[in-house]
């Protein structure tokens, strides 16, 4: 059984990640931490902790304290916020994941860490983006997905540390919202679908953009944790994602289930600049070939969950 710590886990991923592992592998084998004290939800129903990740010596104690063998780092800045403050992105995601990566050298813990789409830019082939390719980002928050690749990579090569990483593309779910990513609109649209019948999106029509249900999300960094490693010949980071679709499309599958859900567009030439640098659509195969990747939410299976599952939210 596995005793797994988790940073960043009241984000958006964090949140979910958390239930999901604690149903796993049991609640007490299941630390979260977080910058902030949960009130509710997931991390407030098991261990939990408060951690800065810039605190190396007290992620070190707590790992080492919890008996840890597993690190699972999610917590980072997302794209629009790196943006608008790149320093604070440079210290936060690479301090906080060379501290995580030391810590699970010491410790000698396994080791995940999601890189995204990001780590793509516009000289990255945009259709059917391979697994291998150019990476040549624009942004501060694809510099720091590169570099943490390229770091996990170093961890696996040179200390043998078991790093495993996926790309994961913009991530759509109703229990936790995103905060300051560019693919957050593909979230907002269902609320505002409910709440006013209509959505104002910042992302230009005809924008294509890699996305996945949270709950395919979930699934695949436990099976990506519990693959074997023999079959692994990629570690950091798989290529993943089970739809893209431009702001008209989702708006279409909202329409199918609320026929007078109406979509504008005002563009936020900063989130469209980075929606712009991303590719339209990459290819999952190589995660498929090696350690069985698979979705099971396509554009309107995923609608339809959604709005279950926010008209309860919500009480609409
Ligand atoms: C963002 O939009 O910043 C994230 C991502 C695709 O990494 N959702």
């Amino acid at each position: 059984m596995k005793k797994i710590i988790v940073t960043g886990a009241l984000g958006q991923i964090g949140s979910e990640l958390i239930t999901k592992l604690r149903s796993e592998y049991g609640v007490d084998n299941v630390l979260a931490t977080d910058i902030r004290h949960p009130n509710t939800g997931a991390a407030a129903r098991g261990p939990f902790e408060i951690l800065d990740v810039t605190d190396a010596k007290k992620m070190h104690t707590l790992a080492n304290d919890f008996g840890a063998d597993t690190m699972m780092h999610m917590a980072a800045l997302l794209s629009a916020k790196a943006e608008e403050n790149p320093m604070l992105a440079w210290n936060l995601n690479m301090g906080g994941l060379m501290n995580a990566l030391e810590v699970s050298r010491e410790l000698n813990l396994q080791f995940f860490t999601p890189s995204s789409i990001g780590a793509f830019g516009p000289s990255t082939p945009k259709k059917g983006t391979p697994q291998d390719t150019l990476q040549r980002p624009t942004t501060m928050y694809g510099v720091n997905k590169v570099a943490g690749e390229l770091l996990c990579d170093y961890y696996f090569n040179k200390y043998g540390l078991d790093t495993r990483g996926v790309r994961f593309p913009g991530l759509i779910s109703n229990v936790a919202k995103p905060g300051g990513g560019t693919t957050d609109y593909a979230v907002d649209i269902y609320y505002k679908a409910l709440e006013e019948g209509k959505y104002t999106s910042y992302i230009a029509e005809g924008t294509y953009m890699d996305m996945m249900y949270m709950p395919d999300a979930l699934q695949a960094i436990v099976d990506l944790l519990e693959a074997d490693p023999a079959k692994l010949v990629h570690r950091n980071a798989f290529n993943v994602t089970a739809m893209s679709f431009e702001p008209s499309e989702i708006a279409a599958s909202i329409k199918k289930q609320i026929p007078d859900f109406e979509i504008a567009y005002e563009v936020d030439p900063i989130r469209q600049a980075i929606a712009d640098s991303w590719p339209d659509a990459i290819d999952p195969s190589t995660a498929i070939k090696e350690w069985g990747f698979k979705a099971a939410y396509n554009l309107d299976k995923m609608t339809i969950d959604m709005l279950e599952k926010l008209k309860i939210k919500l009480n609409k």
